[in-house]
């Protein structure tokens, strides 16, 4: 494995907290009532995002989920029009119609999230024939959850994608469960065993880590070049599926047997980094402060609901 130099092992810390601080703002400000529906947090599965955005260009495209919001910080959607987003604003990345579960902007290559489960796979087929028959060198990374697996779409789209030799990147965040349904007695077999079948090159690897995240990510970034990829990455959800989510499927000790990614950046960062625990606060800090002052912000613009808007962005003349 190739060493990672200092910058770029830092400026994975800083996409890593702004994602984790991006949320824990979301989540109070929800607690506090200021969000239209509900939302879906990220925590735990950070390095993932971060480690895969930033081995693509802006012209390379990604598609999410309803847990959607460290992708798009990742992949480079700037975070005010995000908080706007997800608040109902007009500023929103989508002029707040789409909220916390679509998230998309096309300017860096982020072709959004999706609230159906599964909903993306046929979505990713489009755009990497799209590609195809542009002779393009781009690829297309479509961001997924074990859940997801078991819907037609995952297999269908694979099939297709396979038989057209698309330049897919599939990534799988195996984070235990969907919703309250345990993976390890949801999912037959295993889902890197199951993208096999369809021909295709797989990896599994774990997500917590973000090294090996980058490692692995290099080596689908050379498989691609002969048809799709699936890519399993092994992560841990740490908060509830969605706010409402009582936990009652799970036990606090099982916390304990799961890696925090960015606190094991973190120390990788001061051990083989010559970074200082101080540095990394100064870090944290900006970073909440910058966070914290746009969510203010977003919060004090227009609101999008209005019936003059209702139908906007929904039908084109
Ligand atoms: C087609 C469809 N079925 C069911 C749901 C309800 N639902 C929302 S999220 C979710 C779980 C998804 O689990 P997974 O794919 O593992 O993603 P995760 O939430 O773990 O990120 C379900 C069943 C939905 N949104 N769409």
């Amino acid at each position: 494995m190739q060493k990672i130099n200092k910058r770029r092992a830092l400026s994975w810390y800083e996409t890593m907290i702004r994602i984790r601080q991006f949320e824990n703002i979301i989540d109070d400000k929800n607690r506090a009532g200021h969000l239209y529906g509900t939302t879906h947090l990220y925590n735990g599965q950070e390095a993932i995002a971060t480690a895969i955005c930033d081995l693509l260009v802006p012209s390379d495209l990604i598609l999410s989920t309803h847990r959607n919001h460290g992708h798009a910080i990742a992949k480079g959607t700037k975070t005010y029009p995000m908080f706007a987003e997800i608040f109902g604003k007009q500023t929103g990345t989508n002029g707040g119609h789409g909220g916390s579960m679509h998230i998309s902007d096309i300017t860096v290559g982020n072709f959004g999230g999706n609230g159906i489960v599964g909903g993306n796979y046929p979505v990713a087929l489009g755009l990497g024939q799209a590609l195809k028959m542009d002779h393009s060198d781009n690829i297309v990374v479509c961001f997924s959850g074990d859940g997801s697996t078991n819907e037609g779409t995952f297999h269908e789209s694979l099939n297709l994608a396979s038989i057209w030799g698309l330049p897919i990147i599939f990534v799988v965040e195996n984070n235990q469960y969907a919703m309250s349904s345990d993976a390890s007695v949801m999912i037959a077999g295993s889902i890197s065993e199951r993208a096999k079948n369809y021909n295709m090159a797989t990896f599994k690897v774990d997500g917590q880590d973000v090294f090996a995240v980058h490692e692995t990510f290099l080596q689908a970034q050379d498989a691609v070049k002969q048809g799709p990829v699936l890519i399993e990455a092994v992560t841990y959800r740490f908060k509830g599926h969605s706010r409402s989510d009582i936990e009652q499927y799970r036990t606090p000790d099982e916390f304990f047997n799961w890696e925090d990614p960015i606190k094991k950046l973190r120390e990788t960062l001061i051990a083989d980094y010559d970074i200082s625990a101080e540095e990394i606060a100064l870090i944290d800090e900006k970073t909440y402060q910058k966070l914290a002052s746009e969510a203010d912000q977003a919060l004090s613009d227009e609101d999008t609901i209005s019936p003059v808007d209702i139908w906007k962005a929904v039908y084109s003349e």
